[in-house]
């Protein structure tokens, strides 16, 4: 894992995108971001029971996995959405990056490598990509009545009751 401020500059998505003003891991805790580096799937699912997760699948997004959705699919990841439940995810290989918000609003570039596993509180923005190896495969871990479904960023989700518990939480 690495977080780290990202450089705001057009290119690729996929590119690092590190402007070299580095992120610890207190300062993701405390925006509600948890991150645990976990080499047994044993302790995964210790995480997993504690919170009350029920339910998880496997998803490799890669060219070789998707075929010709696999550009789409890392465009829809990349736009900006919350979600009304905390989204827990474990890499099991490959590398991705995940985007989120700062208390002022600018970008924290979060890279994850196997083993490592985030939890993002709910009603924080975020967003997903790939990094320019174009492959990821990881685990996603559902309660078992989620409500994970992106709700993309635009003006009426300051209205939204998860956000506004999220914003009131952490101070933003
Ligand atoms: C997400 O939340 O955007 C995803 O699930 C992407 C694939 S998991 C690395
Ligand atoms: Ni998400």
């Amino acid at each position: 894992m690495k977080a780290y401020w990202f450089d705001n500059l057009s290119g690729d998505q996929r590119e690092d995108h590190d402007s070299g003003r580095s992120v610890t891991v207190a300062d993701l805790e405390k925006l509600g971001v948890l991150y645990y580096n976990l080499s047994d799937v044993s302790a995964v699912n210790q995480l997993a029971s504690e919170r009350n997760y029920k339910n998880r699948d496997e998803v490799t997004v890669s060219p070789k996995t998707m075929g010709d959705v696999y550009e789409s699919k890392v465009k829809s990841f990349f736009s900006e959405h919350l979600h009304e439940d905390e989204e827990i995810r474990y890499i099991l290989d490959g590398e991705g990056f995940f985007d989120v918000r700062s208390k002022d609003d600018d970008w924290i570039r979060i890279r994850l490598q196997k083993d490592d596993l985030i939890i993002l509180p709910p009603g924080i923005y975020h967003r997903f990509t790939t990094d320019s190896k174009n492959y990821i495969k990881a685990m996603r871990l559902f309660k078992e009545e989620p409500k994970w479904t992106p709700l993309n960023r635009g003006p009426e989700l300051d209205e939204n009751e998860f956000r506004k518990e999220y914003v009131q939480q952490y101070g933003l």
